[in-house]
């Protein structure tokens, strides 16, 4: 799991390759892609998918986790930093240094003539402009615009409650919106106080714009923890929403993917892969995998909580169960959302064990265990296991979430099957530190090998692009040293 961090904490080396990896991406043409789909959404209005609506946050969070997975596609260690701009608010900060984001703009054009992205480098020219636009240089007019938002700002956007509000756009009210007044109050005063090419609708042409929006998608995952009794808003066939912002709705320009992302879809960032360096240790959900031996925990002072998380994949029964002599209460929440309670158990396992069986949509899912005592301690062992007796492959979503998978033997062969509807080039890879190999087989049956690849991947990452038609197809992840062991990812794309 990637971890954003203060990009005032990054050391010289994590600053020098997110610079690094920002510029391959422009010279292999995807970063413009990018800038194009923000220019897009803004073109659309007043059917933006992203800005003036619910689903801001949303769309902003989804784009973001691509264009970092982009990234990690060029260098597997990058994650987005973002900007504290209530402590880092000067062009003194080393924000703007010469080996990260450059300085201020100079002379009459504004021109940004230091560091990385200056035009001087011949390694960053915008190509796509809002309409009219002939400049082809960054640039920027620090302060000119207005101020940054402050702490105090920052911590009353956070205390309004819901989500938002009817009329659901740029007018829902600043004291009854938390998207729009994060929005309006917080986050626009940071393209202004940039000013130059963050005041446009092709903002992202300046990368600051990711460091900004890190920040912004921060303060939304901050809201959700410090406010866990509120969900977002508005459900889907709320009338005067536009298209992409209720809850189930797909977002453009994503919505003719196999399985596009909606506002549910992001709702809990640890899904997508990433943490922020800030949040709290405890409790994190410490992760089960399916049909493992159970894993020993223990309550170990008075009111303690333990989180698990865990995968599901495939729909069917599962079990979750504790075990041991202390008596523990067990409550499962999800899919995808870790205060969605589904149900509490206290005693239906052996002895005073929980025991919790129930039909499981793919998704992934939460237990939180608690004494039943609020003043008693003990240790006990958990696990989940799939009770319906078919074990079928866990399934990778074309195009969708990473899958985060373990080799935790030696000479472990973990088995990934998705299904391909139409005929095409599908690129099948691992990212991570672990040297993986990857075996594709198929279609429909797990034992007609098409490729086996070691290392054409990032590092010591595999990588297979394969043309596919359609049907069900299976990759074996294995490790390359048979004493190896080790966490990876794997995606499937097309
Ligand atoms: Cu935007
Ligand atoms: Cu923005």
């Amino acid at each position: 799991m990637g971890t954003r961090k203060n990009q005032s904490s990054l050391t010289p080396a994590e600053r020098a390759a997110f610079v690094a990896a920002v510029k391959a991406l422009k010279a292999s043409g995807a970063y413009d892609v990018f800038v194009t789909q923000h220019r897009t959404a803004f073109l659309a209005g007043p059917n933006d998918p992203a800005h003036g609506g619910p689903a801001f946050l949303s769309w902003h969070r989804e784009y973001l986790r691509r264009f970092e997975r982009a990234l990690e596609g060029i260098d597997p260690t990058v994650s987005i930093p973002y900007w504290d701009w209530t402590v880092d608010r000067t062009a003194a900060a080393s924000l703007w240094g010469p080996d990260f984001m450059g300085g201020n703009g100079t002379g009459a054009d504004q021109r940004v003539t230091t560091g990385p992205f200056a035009f001087s480098t011949g390694e960053w020219s915008l190509t796509v402009r809002d309409p009219g636009d002939l400049t082809t240089f960054l640039t920027r007019a620090f302060g000119s615009m207005g101020a940054l938002p402050t702490q105090q700002t920052v911590n009353a956007a956070k205390a309004v409650v819901p989500y938002d509000t009817a009329p659901w756009n740029a007018n829902s009210s600043n004291n009854g919106s938390f998207r729009n007044r994060l929005e309006g109050v917080v986050h626009n005063p940071g393209h202004m106080w940039v000013g130059g090419s963050m005041m446009a609708m092709s903002s992202p042409n300046d990368p600051v714009f990711w460091l900004h929006h890190c920040n912004i998608d921060r303060l939304w995952a901050e809201w959700q923890r410090e406010h866990p009794e509120q969900s977002y808003l508005p459900p889907s066939g709320t009338p005067g929403v536009v298209a992409g912002h209720a809850l189930d709705d797909p977002m453009p320009p994503w919505n003719n993917e196999s399985t596009p992302p909606t506002p549910r879809s992001v709702l809990d960032h640890h899904t997508l892969g990433y943490t922020y360096d800030n949040e709290p240790v405890s409790p994190q959900a410490l992760p089960l995998t399916i049909d493992a031996p159970p894993v020993t925990a223990s309550i170990g002072g008075a009111g303690e909580v333990d989180v698990f998380s865990f995968e599901v994949s495939s729909s069917g029964r599962y079990m979750i169960a504790t075990e041991g002599t202390t008596d523990v209460v067990m409550g499962l929440y999800g899919p995808n959302d870790r205060t969605t309670l589904l149900v509490e158990d206290d005693d239906s396992g052996a002895g005073s064990n929980a025991q919790i069986a129930r039909e499981l949509a793919p998704g992934t899912y939460y237990a939180r265990v608690r004494h039943y005592s609020g003043s008693s301690t003990g240790d006990y062992r958990i696990l989940v296991t799939r009770a319906d007796g078919s074990s079928a492959p866990p399934t990778l979503q074309i195009n969708g979430p990473v899958v985060q998978g373990s080799i935790g033997t030696v000479n472990e062969r973990d088995l990934y099957g998705f299904r391909v509807t139409a005929p095409g080039t599908y690129t099948i890879e691992t990212a991570g530190n672990t040297d993986c190999v990857l075996r594709l087989f198929g279609p429909e049956t797990p034992t007609n090998l098409v490729a086996e690849d070691d290392d054409s991947g990032p590092g010591a990452n595999s990588r297979i692009v394969a043309n596919l038609e359609p049907g069900t197809y299976f990759a074996e992840v294995q490790h390359y040293s048979p004493t190896g062991t080790g966490s990876y990812s794997i995606s499937v794309r097309s």
